[in-house]
């Protein structure tokens, strides 16, 4: 996934680069810049020396010594001050003062921490949009894979109002659905499987080995096996009613978007060698983040999201927190695959992807 938000310790990233969130001096200091120091060794320190410090919003790269990784960038983000001195400008350019910098020494893989979210005080949640957003830019125009470090849970906040939203969509789907499944499993307790099958309606059964969608079949009829449905008699019979696959599915849709295969990879978050291969294998079998996040990319509508799912064998279902959040985002219009996937990180979920 070419940006992917990760818990861990940036010390320990095995990547092309991590990125210190330092101070002018380049000296050192506590939190992140200390870690990193401790861990590089004291030869760090001593090639910092030589670097004569660096403005706010800017970046210096050096070697890593004792870290898993080939260079420190040391980016100095600004100290928060109420938020109309600049700030926003200077961190934005910190990160993609860092980003060039990588490129330019080839590196393909770069961890990040959320720069000026610890003792320069940045608001945690405008922190995060600011990375997000300065980093998905980035990879618009460039092939690299980032990695956002979160360090702690505490550290990681989206919005209040969006984290409200979601929870409440998640109350009114999930409980519901819950309530219902526990009421049908207490039902098969007590009457036996057979009666719970009876009471199965009949749409839910299906009436033929294979079912598939009519690519041009309206939404709701694709979820579920039609009754009327005619059964495949034999083997090749079933074959010839498979239709359209996932894969050609998604080159159906780029083709009437009118977008290129980069602009709906990227727009995926789903990295180049990966589409590659979807695109080369016409049965390739994608796993339900991939699928969702292309679903994603094409703005695709509930129905047709569910269809396109369908393809790869899986469904929206309202007994898993991930497919309720992802609902939420695509019925309020929002296609903005690295919000969802935040909002996906801060309620402990699979995140959109590869
Ligand atoms: N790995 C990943 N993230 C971390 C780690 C770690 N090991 N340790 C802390 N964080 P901060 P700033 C997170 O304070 O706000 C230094 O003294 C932390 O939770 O390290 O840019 C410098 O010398 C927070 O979310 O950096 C400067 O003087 C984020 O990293 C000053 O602090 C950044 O917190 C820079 O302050």
């Amino acid at each position: 996934m070419p940006l992917e938000i990760v818990r861990n310790d940036i010390t320990k990233m095995k990547v092309d680069a991590i990125v210190n969130a330092a101070n002018q001096t380049l000296l050192g200091g506590g939190g992140v810049d200390g870690a990193i120091h401790h861990a590089a060794g004291p030869e760090l320190l001593a090639e910092c020396r030589t670097l004569g410090g660096c403005e706010t919003g800017s970046a210096r790269i050096t070697g890593a010594y004792r870290l898993p990784c080939r260079y420190v960038i040391h980016a100095v983000g600004p100290r928060w001050h109420g938020g109309h001195h600049g700030e926003r400008d200077k961190l934005v350019s910190c990160y993609r003062t860092s980003l060039e910098l990588a490129k330019a020494n080839k590196c393909e893989t770069v961890a990040f921490p959320l720069i000026s979210s610890g003792i320069y005080g940045y608001p945690k949640d405008k922190a995060l949009k600011v990375a997000i957003d300065t980093i998905s830019d980035f990879l618009f125009e460039n092939e690299m894979t980032v990695y956002l470090v979160i360090f702690d849970k505490a550290a990681y906040q989206i919005s209040e109002k969006l984290f409200k939203d979601i929870a409440e969509y998640i109350d009114d789907h999930y409980v519901e659905e819950h309530t219902d499944l526990r009421r049908e499993q207490m039902r098969s307790l007590y009457l036996g499987d057979a009666a719970l099958f009876d009471s199965v309606p009949q749409a839910t059964v299906p009436a033929a080995p294979i079912v598939q969608a009519q690519p041009g079949a309206p939404a709701a009829s694709i979820v579920q096996a039609q009754p009327g449905a005619p059964a495949a008699s034999s083997l090749d019979e079933a074959i010839r009613m498979i239709d359209e696959s996932f894969s050609e599915m998604l080159l159906r849709k780029i083709d009437e978007r009118g977008i290129t295969d980069a602009q709906c990879y990227k727009k995926a978050n789903i990295d180049r060698k990966l589409f590659s291969k979807i695109r080369s294998d016409k049965l390739y079998k994608p796993s339900k983040p991939t699928v969702l996040a292309f679903a994603i990319a094409l703005e695709l509508p509930l129905g047709e999201t569910q269809e396109m799912l369908m393809k790869a064998g899986f469904a929206l279902s309202h007994s898993n927190k991930f497919d309720i959040i992802v609902e939420f985002f695509i019925s309020q219009g929002n296609y903005n695959i690295f919000e969802i996937n935040e909002a996906l990180f801060a309620f402990d979920q699979n995140l959109l992807g590869a």
